[in-house]
């Protein structure tokens, strides 16, 4: 009898982090994981995380509604439905629910955590064998002082932790901004390379002047300056300036992906398995990319370890991105809920060893961290 699926279920597990990080729309105090368990016949569990920022402040799913769009309407497509076909299961969610690309990303990551630990290989060998085993890691400047950005900056470089640097800006005017990243950008010069994400906060007259002075101050990438939907103003942004744009709300998946190439953007996509709503789909986008010219990067959600451990065995499969990743979210939190946490060194981190995604939860922390009703 080939193994069926048991049980789901969700935990949601506040994690407070290690200082206040601000983005354009809102300031971070504490990341809520959406964790996944599912329980399988054959004994099996797979773990999965979704995992969003700030509430329904990045986007339409909050941690809230995907543990109960999970638990509702989610789950019960899956419970009773064979384990191992994962393609067959991800096509199932797709022909009943509509979007939920988190919540489908943290079943999907747990499909593939149990079918690993089934068969005794990785995620990555699942998805036909890692590239790569220790990838480059940013760190996102965010406590939202110049002079505490730079010290910090400063103190990853010195640990050999992060050399790459991505400011969040957007939420101050535009001449405020520039002023905080050129004196970033100054402190650090050649040592480290500095981009900044607007967070979709300007509109494009206000981009193209914000734009033309972080070229000038020497800024290597721009992330996601106007609004996720502008996808014309994006590619003109593209267009216009030497500075390379980085797409992240505006590219969700390869549907997106393949209107912006098509419009005539060039730069660079950030992937993140919670937009495309997994590794499958993440996957597809990259092959757009790299068929179009376009330049990869890994993105987060500030994911813990389980997310990003997912992501990473995704990553993975790539030869090497022509931005690297920006997965620290673990770092970025007080505490883990793995007994082992990812490894990180020499300005990036291990790929985990499997089988499936090579982490284990800690019992005990995550009973500490789950919320309670
Ligand atoms: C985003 O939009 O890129 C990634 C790193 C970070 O600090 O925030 C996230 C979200
Ligand atoms: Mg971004």
């Amino acid at each position: 009898m080939p193994p069926v699926i048991n049980s789901i279920e969700t935990l949601l597990v506040d994690l407070p982090t290690i200082r206040p990080h601000k983005l354009s729309m809102t300031t971070m105090a504490c990341q809520t994981l959406v964790i996944v368990r599912m329980h399988h016949s054959d004994d099996i569990e797979g773990i999965g995380e979704g995992t969003t920022i700030g509430g329904l402040a990045y986007g339409p799913e909050s941690p809230e509604s995907i543990k109960t769009n999970i638990d509702t309407y989610l789950a019960p497509l899956l419970v009773g439905q064979p384990s191992g076909n994962i393609h067959a299961l991800r096509a199932r969610l797709n022909r009943h629910a509509r979007g939920n690309a988190i919540a489908k990303s943290a079943l999907e990551t747990a499909l593939l955590d149990a079918q690993g630990k089934r068969l005794g290989l990785s995620v990555a060998e699942l998805l036909g064998g890692a590239r790569q085993l220790h990838l480059p890691v940013l760190w996102t400047l965010a406590s939202g002082d110049t002079q505490k950005d730079i010290d910090e900056a400063l103190l990853r470089l010195e640990q050999r932790r992060h050399c790459d640097f991505k400011l969040k800006i957007g939420a101050n005017s535009v001449d405020q901004d520039v002023r905080h990243v050129a004196a970033i950008k100054e402190a650090l010069g050649d040592r480290a390379s500095i981009r900044v994400d607007i967070n979709q906060a300007w509109d494009e007259p206000t981009a193209v002047r914000g734009i033309q002075a972080l070229q000038n101050a020497g800024i290597d990438l721009i992330e996601q300056a106007i609004p996720a939907r502008e996808h014309a103003g994006l590619v003109r942004l593209s267009q216009r300036f030497n500075v390379p744009m980085l797409a992240d709300e505006a590219v969700q998946d390869a549907r997106d992906g393949l209107d912006l190439v098509t419009g005539g953007f060039s730069g660079a996509f950030a992937l993140k398995i919670a937009k495309s709503g997994g590794l499958f789909g993440v996957l597809e986008l990259s092959h757009v990319a790299k068929a179009a010219g376009i330049g990869l990067y890994g993105g987060t959600m500030l994911e813990g370890s389980i997310g990003t451990a997912a992501s990473l065995h995704a990553w993975a499969t790539q030869d090497e991105m022509a931005w690297g990743t920006e997965m620290f979210g673990p770092l970025l939190l007080k505490d883990d809920i793995v007994v082992e946490p990812l490894h990180y060194h020499e300005f990036g981190v291990d790929l985990p060893k499997g089988p499936g995604l090579g982490v284990t939860l800690d019992e005990d922390k995550l009973a500490h961290y789950a919320r309670k009703n």
